[in-house]
């Protein structure tokens, strides 16, 4: 190991031409707007989250108080975690004096929270999942954080946010961050999906890849088998066959923004669906299958319920949950053929085997 060092590529050459996450946020418009500002604005706040939550993250074993749970139940009627806690108060906190998000609404407040002062300035929403996967937090392993801004519509006189029950076109920027070894933040305006990976010692998001392409197959099948027996016979059937067929790899973290950042790069599948406890699954449409399924389409792939495309779902209540396959166009579209198929055979009341599960 005479030559040692001489074969590494020299470290400067990995942070390329140096493109911030603001820097790119204002590219991705044709002209400077008030939009492109608005928009590249609240970009930069939901940065500053990320970068304070990261920060806490990367000492809470080492703090008092911000481990463990907060000994509350959420509107979901799960525990919730300081951690929880933390996150949603400081996405409050960087939009409150930011004077362009005039509601935000969070799996962790059972409804809305209006910032008056910022309406008659920017009529944005911003609908975000704090803390994705937080029972990864107390282990030390990847969580993440999921977010998606929308244009209000109407004036929300009564404050019931009715006018957020909408499909997911109306997403105007969707990104998640992913708070892993390093931090990444990935988003989308509806032109490509991008990257960027945080540089603690600059205190920057930089651009790490531009118009990410979700491969059209991969070898990952990722999804809670603890549940095979709360599943409905067509994922059990889907299931069997990738057991039953070469070319197959489980990966499941616990932490959706994980699973997905995975398949996003590397292909392949993520699925949670419908169970005997929740018949629509876990997962909320507004605040993470939506936005997900936003990003997996400008990425080339396919997100769906098993039924229908997750975009086109209109949502009857902000925290709705919906079953969701995303990823890989060709795995999704085999999740969703089982499904058919034994739609199909229950309508004609054939029960046995599908031929390729035989
Ligand atoms: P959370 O946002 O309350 O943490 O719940 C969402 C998480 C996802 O990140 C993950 O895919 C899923 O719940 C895991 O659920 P399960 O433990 O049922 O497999
Ligand atoms: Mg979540």
């Amino acid at each position: 190991m005479g030559n040692s060092g001489q074969n590494l590529v020299p470290e400067y050459s990995l942070d390329r031409d140096c493109t911030t996450l603001s820097r790119h946020v204002l590219q991705q418009f044709s002209s400077f707007t008030t939009e492109a500002q608005d928009i590249s604005a609240i970009m930069s706040r939901v940065a500053l989250a990320a970068k304070l939550i990261t920060r806490r993250l990367s000492r809470a074993g080492l703090m008092a108080g911000a481990l463990g749970f907060t000994g509350e139940t959420n509107v979901q009627g799960e525990s919730v975690k300081k951690m929880d806690i933390y996150a949603n108060d400081v996405f409050i906190s960087v939009f409150k004096q930011s004077g362009l998000v005039c509601r935000l609404a969070s799996e962790e407040m059972e409804k809305p929270y209006y910032i008056p002062e910022n309406c008659p300035i920017g009529k944005y929403t911003l609908l975000y999942d704090p803390i994705d996967g937080s029972s990864n937090v107390d282990i030390n392993l990847n969580v993440g954080a999921i977010f998606a801004l929308r244009q209000q519509q109407g004036d929300d006189i009564d404050q019931t946010g009715s006018d957020l029950l909408q499909n997911g076109h109306k997403q105007i920027a969707v990104g998640y961050v992913l708070y892993g070894p390093s931090t990444v933040l990935v988003y989308s305006l509806g032109k490509g999906v991008h990257s960027f990976i945080l540089d603690p010692s600059l205190g920057e998001f930089i651009l790490a890849e531009e118009n990410i392409q979700i491969p059209t197959h991969g070898p990952v099948y990722s999804v809670n088998e603890g549940n095979y027996w709360q599943w409905e016979e067509s994922i059990r059937e889907y299931i069997r066959y990738v057991h039953r067929h070469e070319g197959y790899t489980a990966r499941y973290s616990g932490a959706l923004v994980g699973d997905f950042h995975r398949i996003l790069l590397q292909g392949g599948v993520f699925l949670y669906p419908g169970t005997v406890k929740n018949p629509a699954g876990k997962l909320r449409l507004l605040y993470e299958s939506a936005p997900l399924a936003f990003l997996a389409e400008q990425a080339g792939g396919k997100a769906s319920t098993g039924t229908e495309r997750v975009l086109d779902v209109i949502p009857e209540k902000i925290h709705q949950r919906s079953p969701l396959v995303i990823g890989s166009v060709e795995d999704v579209k085999l999740v969703e053929s089982f499904i058919q198929d034994w739609t199909r055979r229950e309508s004609e009341g054939v029960r046995e085997m599908s031929a390729r599960n035989k």
